[in-house]
């Protein structure tokens, strides 16, 4: 070993564990496996890596290659057979969970007209991002909402919820997110069906966005103590809109370009206590600065086109196209039209990172803060 290599081996060794083994040593191993035991020194550099090391790899799922599976599905099981008539999307790094990311899932679900699908409701948080179709609804806790293109919709832990299409309605898809792998990590994930198969309509439709989702007003007087928030349904056009005033009065985040979370409107934070959303718009020909995150991402291009380099590696995206970027991973952006801006619909858990204190970011320094491309 040459000398530089040697000082840093042993630099980089310092205070780790660094054990080789010996006869005796493999002996006291298998003596301790036999009483479910080990050795911390032969793990302890894997479980304690220096920083997050995701299992999860970049994947993009083009949407032109999965619709039509996804509309096959529509043939093969009805909703009461399936529950959820839903395609999932597996991270193929992971293999021990159902995860697209970390620990999230996601998927496309699918219904025709006259469909329902039965209520229910779990600890997992869940969330919509409308794909196409006319005519879908989701129904929560008695809130019933009819869904569009791009508009994003809650469904928080604890409130049920189903979900249909009008029978004048089309064949419509949907993103689910949801954080089940994280749910089930904790071993805190609980499920039932509602007794009735299905809930009542409480409220005038689309209530709860004609209450709270005015830009900077609510109704006087009115409070709110869920843990969630009181918007269940954010359309996309004052989000599009939202972010083309920002665009005007501000140059936007060198990593995220013009970037908005989506909120609870009563407390300005996050809408669920475990996931986040946010949608960002890359100006005409922007690319951003690299960054990374502690936090998962899954991302839905809502407008446009371009493609993003996570960890290195380019993945091309265009509208409806899905892709990740696993937690601590470099990332940027790309906006592939010289003309039209695009927007990057994504969910995230860093309202979770946040909460325990976890959540950390970093700029890239070197090369003007721009991956360079493995080969
Ligand atoms: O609609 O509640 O894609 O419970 C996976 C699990 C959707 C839902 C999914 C679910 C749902």
């Amino acid at each position: 070993m040459a000398t530089d290599t040697y000082d840093q081996f042993r630099e980089d060794m310092l205070g780790r564990a660094n054990v080789a083994d010996t006869p005796e040593l493999v002996d006291f191993y298998h003596d301790l496996e036999s009483q479910h035991a080990g050795a911390l020194w032969t793990v302890a550099n894997k479980i304690e890596p220096w920083e997050p090391e995701s299992d999860s790899v970049p994947v993009l799922w083009e949407y032109d290659r999965l619709r039509d599976h996804v509309l096959r599905a529509l043939k093969l099981v009805s909703p009461e057979q399936a529950g959820r008539r839903v395609v999932y999307l597996a991270n193929p790094g992971r293999t021990d969970v159902t995860a697209a990311v970390g620990w999230l899932y996601t998927g496309l679900q699918v219904m025709g007209p006259g469909e329902v699908a039965s209520s229910h409701r779990h600890s997992a948080s869940a969330l919509r991002f409308i794909m196409e179709g006319s005519g879908a609804f989701t129904n929560v806790d008695g809130h019933k909402m009819t869904l569009g293109r791009n508009d994003f919709v809650l469904t928080p832990n604890g409130t049920w919820h189903e979900h249909g299409v009008a029978e004048d309605g089309s064949v419509c898809i949907w993103q689910d997110g949801l954080d089940i792998p994280l749910m089930n990590a904790l071993e805190a994930n609980f499920y039932e069906v509602h007794p009735d198969l299905q809930q009542a309509v409480s409220f005038p439709i689309d209530d709860s966005t004609s209450t709270w989702g005015s830009p900077g007003l609510k109704p006087a007087g009115e409070t709110w103590s869920k843990r969630y928030s009181p918007l269940l349904k954010y359309e996309w056009e004052p989000t599009y809109e939202a972010l083309c005033r920002l665009e005007k009065v501000s140059d936007g985040s060198p990593y995220d370009g013009i970037h908005m979370d989506y909120v609870n409107p009563f407390t300005g934070g996050p809408p669920m206590s475990t996931m986040g959303a946010s949608m960002q718009l890359l100006r005409p020909g922007e690319h951003t600065k690299a960054h990374r995150e502690v936090g998962s991402f899954v991302y839905q291009c809502a407008k446009g086109h371009g493609h993003s380099i996570i960890g290195g590696k380019r993945f091309d995206w265009k509208e409806k196209d899905i892709f990740v970027v696993p937690s601590w991973m470099w990332h940027e952006h790309v906006n592939g039209s010289g003309s039209e801006d695009a927007c990057l619909f994504s969910f995230h858990d860093l309202p979770t990172m946040r909460a325990l204190g976890l959540y950390r970011v970093e700029g890239l320094a070197e090369n003007d803060g721009y991956q360079p491309l493995a080969s």
